[in-house]
C-alpha cells in the first residue's frame, strides 16, 4: 500500500470513529478479536520503502546503542535492559522471580532483600520508572511494581540489581507506578488496583460496598511506606506533575463492581487528583487512621475530601500520562474513543473551589477504538495507542485544545495513524516522561504478534515495535519479539546511566554477609575456612580467582545446614564465577569483587562435586572441587 493510500484509509478510519461513539460492553469485548487492518505482506511493501530510516537506526557489530531501555518482564517477574535503537537485549534483572543463573531468590543476599516474600516464586511486573531530579532522569534507581504479590522493588542502576523490596500493606495488586519528578524523586506513587475490605480480617469480605482501594506513597530512599490515601472506586494508572504538587490516577471501577458488567456500567469514571503537600500536612497534623496491624497513616481521600478531587472522564480510563512540558495530564479512555486532556495549571483553582471538576478539561480528542496509553515527543505532539484499532495515533495537543474550545467536530488534530502489529498496550518515547523528551524513537508494545514471527506453538511472543518519530511521519523500523508481557518500558539516554565495571567491596548488598564473617574472625578476602557455627550448621568461606576456588574440598556432616560464602577476588571486567553443587539445587553468581552466599541442607552421605557454572577461563571446566558429606 502506498503512503497515499494509507493516508486515505486513515481518513476513512477517522471519520468512522466519532460515529461509533462509546463502546457498549459487548462491542468492547468482542472487537478485541476482530481481524487486523493490515497484513504482513502489505507491511513488508511499506517497509521496503523505508529502508533509509532503517539504515539510520542500524547499530552494527561492536557499535553501542544510544539509549538504555528498561522493560518490564510481565509475568516473568523480571526487568530487562535493552539497547536502543538496536533493540538488543543486554541484561535480565531478576526481581520478583527466582532465577537459575544468578541464584536470585536463593542466595542469602537476595533473600535478605526480598524479605518474607522470597517464598513466592512469581511476580507480575508492569511499570519500570527511573528516579528523577528536577524532572530529569538521574540514573540512580528504577522502580518496578509487582501486581501479583503487591510489592514494589528498587533496582540500583550502578550494579543493575535489586537492592530493596517492600510489600505494600492494606491493598491487593500494586498496579500503576510512577515517580515524583520535581524537585526530585522523594516519593514513588503507586496504585492499589483491586478493592479490598479494610481491614481484611474476614469481617466484610462478602460485602463489596465496604471494599476500598488505596493510593500509596512510598519513601523512595528508605523504601518504606510514607502514607496511603483511601479513595472512592479503584485506581489504575498514575503519573505526577512537574511542579511537585499533584499526582493523578485513573479509576475504572467507580461502580465498585465485582463482575465485568458491573464494572462497565458507568459512562464516566474518574481521574483522581492528589494534593501531595496537603497530604504530607495531614500526616503531620495526625489527620489519618491506621488499619489493622499496619502503622502506615491512611488519609481519607474519598469524594468531598480536601486532599483529592475526582474529575469525571469517559469511560473506564486506563493510562495516565503527563506531557513533558508539564502542562497536561492525559487520561486514556479505553472504552471511549477519546482521551481527556486535563490542564494542570487549572488544578489549583479546582482545589480552591473557584472552578468545577470538568472545568479543568481543556480537550477531549476522538482518536480511535480503545485508547490505552499516550506518549509525547516534546514538540507538542502526543502518540496514543488504540488497542482495538491496532494503531498508534499521532495528534497535536494544541490543535485538540482549539477544537475543544471551538466545539469543532473536525479531527484535524490527528496527524497520522500508523498500523501496529497487533493490539498495542503501552508505548513510550525516548526520554518522553521527562523535561528532556527528545522525540527520536517510540516503542510500541503490542500484545499480540500473530503472523509477525515464525510460529512457536499456541503461545506466541509479543511484539515490541520500534518507530522513528523524528520526522513528520512515524516510520516503523523494527519488530522485536519478547516473551512474557512487557506492559511498559522507559528509554533513557546512555549519558544518564553509569554502571560499575566491578563490585565495590563496601557494597551494602553483601555488607551483612561480610560483617557476619568478621564476627567469626574471618576475613572473606583472604580466608578459606570451614567453621562449625552450631550442632547442625556449618559455614564454608572461600575465595575464587580464575580458574580456581580457594579450597579444593570441604567436609560437612549429614543433616547439616551448609552455608557457602564465596568472595570473587578477580579484578578483571566481566570475569564472573559461579558456584553450583551437583544434585543439591544450588547455584549462584559471584561477579568480580562480589561476595555471594547460599545456604542449603545436606541429607545424603557421599562425595558431591561443586563447580563454577559461569564460563570464566580456558580452565573453567577444571574450576571445581569436592564436598564430602560424612555420616
Ligand atoms: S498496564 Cu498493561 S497495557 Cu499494567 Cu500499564 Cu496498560
Ligand atoms: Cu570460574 Cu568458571
Amino acid at each position: 500500500m502506498s503512503e497515499k493510500e494509507q493516508t486515505h484509509e486513515n481518513e476513512i478510519e477517522e471519520s468512522g470513529v466519532s460515529r461509533r461513539g462509546f463502546l457498549g460492553a459487548a462491542t468492547a469485548v468482542g472487537a478485541a478479536t476482530v481481524a487486523v487492518p493490515m497484513t504482513a505482506a502489505m507491511f513488508s511493501e511499506q517497509a521496503k520503502a523505508k529502508s533509509k530510516e532503517m539504515a539510520s537506526a542500524h547499530v552494527g557489530p561492536g557499535e553501542l546503542d544510544e539509549y538504555y531501555g528498561f522493560w518490564s518482564g510481565g509475568q516473568s517477574g523480571e526487568v530487562r535492559v535493552l539497547g536502543l535503537p538496536s533493540m538488543r537485549e543486554l541484561m535480565r534483572i531478576p526481581v520478583f522471580n527466582h532465577e537459575s543463573a544468578t541464584g536470585w531468590g536463593q542466595t542469602n543476599e537476595s533473600k535478605r532483600i526480598m524479605g518474607d516474600s522470597h517464598r513466592f516464586f512469581n511476580g507480575d511486573t508492569h511499570h519500570p520508572h527511573m528516579s528523577m531530579t528536577d524532572g530529569r532522569y538521574n540514573g540512580k534507581y528504577v522502580f518496578i511494581n509487582d501486581k501479583a504479590n503487591t510489592r514494589v522493588a528498587r533496582i540500583r542502576c550502578d550494579v543493575m540489581k535489586v537492592d530493596k523490596m517492600i510489600t505494600v500493606p492494606n491493598i491487593q495488586a500494586v498496579h500503576g507506578l510512577r515517580v515524583q519528578k520535581v524537585p526530585h524523586t522523594k516519593y514513588v506513587f503507586c496504585n492499589g488496583e483491586f478493592e479490598v475490605p479494610l481491614p481484611n480480617d474476614g469481617r466484610d469480605m462478602r460485602d463489596q460496598t465496604k471494599y476500598h482501594s488505596l493510593f500509596n506513597v512510598i519513601d523512595a530512599e528508605k523504601m518504606e511506606m510514607a502514607f496511603q490515601v483511601r479513595v472512592d472506586g479503584n485506581l489504575d494508572n498514575v503519573d505526577a506533575d512537574f511542579d511537585g504538587r499533584f499526582a493523578c490516577a485513573t479509576s475504572y471501577n467507580t461502580e465498585k463492581g465485582v463482575t465485568l458488567p458491573e464494572m462497565m456500567a458507568n459512562e464516566r469514571d474518574h481521574a483522581v487528583v492528589f494534593d501531595i503537600p496537603a497530604l504530607e500536612k495531614a500526616v503531620k497534623n495526625g489527620d489519618f487512621e491506621t488499619i489493622g496491624d499496619s502503622k502506615v497513616p491512611v488519609i481519607d481521600g474519598r469524594k468531598g475530601s480536601k486532599y483529592t478531587r475526582y474529575i469525571p472522564v469517559p469511560k473506564s480510563p486506563h493510562g495516565l500520562n503527563t506531557s513533558p512540558d508539564g502542562k497536561y495530564f492525559v487520561a486514556n479512555g479505553k472504552l471511549s474513543p477519546t482521551v481527556t486532556v486535563i490542564s494542570i495549571k487549572k488544578l489549583a483553582a479546582l482545589f480552591s473551589g473557584k472552578i468545577k471538576e470538568r472545568g479543568v478539561v481543556v480537550a477531549e480528542p476522538t482518536l480511535g477504538l480503545g485508547p490505552l496509553h499516550t506518549a509525547f515527543d516534546g514538540r507538542g505532539n502526543a502518540y496514543t495507542t488504540v488497542f482495538i484499532d491496532s494503531q498508534v495515533v499521532k495528534w497535536n495537543i494544541d490543535d485538540a485544545i482549539k477544537a475543544y474550545e471551538s466545539k469543532s467536530e473536525s479531527t484535524a488534530y490527528i496527524r497520522q495513524k500508523l498500523d501496529v502489529h497487533y493490539q498495542p498496550g503501552h508505548l513510550h518515547t525516548t526520554m518522553g516522561e521527562t523535561r528532556d523528551a527528545d522525540g527520536k524513537y517510540l516503542v510500541c508494545l503490542c500484545k499480540f504478534s500473530k503472523d509477525r514471527f515464525l510460529p512457536v506453538g499456541p503461545l506466541r511472543p509479543e511484539n515490541d515495535q520500534l518507530i522513528d518519530i523524528s520526522g513528520e511521519k512515524m516510520v516503523l523500523l523494527h519488530d522485536g519479539p519478547t516473551f512474557a508481557e512487557p506492559h511498559d518500558c522507559m528509554m533513557v539516554h546512555r549519558s544518564k546511566v553509569k554502571p560499575n565495571k566491578l563490585w565495590d567491596r563496601k557494597d551494602p548488598i553483601f555488607a551483612d554477609t561480610v560483617a557476619e564473617a568478621k564476627k567469626l574472625g574471618v576475613n572473606v578476602e583472604t580466608d578459606n575456612k570451614v567453621i562449625r557455627t552450631g550442632k547442625n550448621s556449618v559455614t564454608v568461606y572461600m575465595t575464587s580467582v580464575a580458574p580456581s576456588y580457594g579450597m579444593n574440598d570441604f567436609t560437612v556432616k549429614k543433616g547439616d545446614e551448609v552455608t557457602v560464602v564465596i568472595t570473587n577476588l578477580d579484578q578483571i571486567e566481566d570475569v564472573t564465577h559461579g558456584f553450583c553443587v551437583i544434585n543439591h539445587g544450588v547455584s549462584m553468581e559471584i561477579g568480580p569483587q562480589q561476595t555471594s552466599s547460599v545456604t542449603f541442607k545436606v541429607d545424603n552421605v557421599g562425595m558431591y562435586w561443586f563447580y563454577c557454572n559461569w564460563f570464566c577461563h580456558a580452565l573453567h571446566m577444571e574450576m571445581r572441587g569436592r564436598m564430602f558429606v560424612e555420616a
